[in-house]
């Protein structure tokens, strides 16, 4: 009898545990965050969708076109002096269809001066927009960034789980295994360009 019952709830069982599992535990959750809030998504290593969800619904900024105004500026920058001005693992992170992209990278401050990161711009994307990783009320969200002081011998690490450059509105094809060119724009300093590897969707790292 008690052996009967059990036979008949293994099923149910089953059925519970089997919901609650993982979705495609092999991939690993991305956070990705778009116009409209923060999703999580799972792709494969093709890049196709495998399951996605929203995080928060949070705009990281309101639709209106944004307007680098450092941009007319920096372009007059000189070039900082590139073996002091460490940035290295840039990367990119594609998304299918519209999605934002995000940028990654980890920067070091050896130029015996603390410097102000205070815009990036690129010519793959028309908007290019310095986020932060924020809680609000518990909740996951991004917000901009205006500008970031880095101490001499300080550094600076842009990862999924701090911060990304918002890229928008790519201006041409791009594809895993490409490069792209990401300028640094540095208050009064001057600039950096540094080559950036674009990685598909799923990846975390460089
Ligand atoms: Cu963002």
């Amino acid at each position: 009898m008690a052996l009967g019952v059990v036979v008949l709830l293994l099923p149910v069982a089953w059925f519970i545990l089997d919901r609650n599992k993982e979705p495609f535990p092999e991939y690993d959750w991305i956070e990705i965050c778009t116009l409209e809030g923060i999703k999580r998504a799972k792709y494969d290593n093709k890049g196709n969708l495998l399951v996605e969800e929203w995080v928060s619904q949070t705009p990281p900024h309101l639709l209106v076109p944004e307007i680098n105004n450092e941009l007319a500026a920096a372009q007059e920058m000189p070039d900082i002096e590139l073996d002091n001005l460490v940035i290295e693992q840039c990367w990119v992170r594609l998304l299918p269809g519209s999605l934002p992209a995000a940028g990654y990278f980890e920067l070091k401050n050896l130029t015996g001066q603390a410097l102000v990161l205070n815009g990036v711009e690129s010519k793959a994307y028309a908007s290019a927009i310095l986020h932060k990783n924020v809680k609000r009320q518990g909740m996951l969200a991004m917000e901009r960034i205006p500008e970031i002081t880095i101490p001499n011998n300080g550094s600076l690490s842009f990862s999924p789980k701090t911060n990304h450059i918002m890229l928008e509105k790519q201006t041409g094809s791009l594809k895993p295994g490409d490069f792209i060119t990401i300028q640094f724009n540095f208050l009064q300093a001057g600039k950096k360009t540094v080559q950036c590897k674009v990685n598909p969707a799923g990846a975390l790292e460089y």
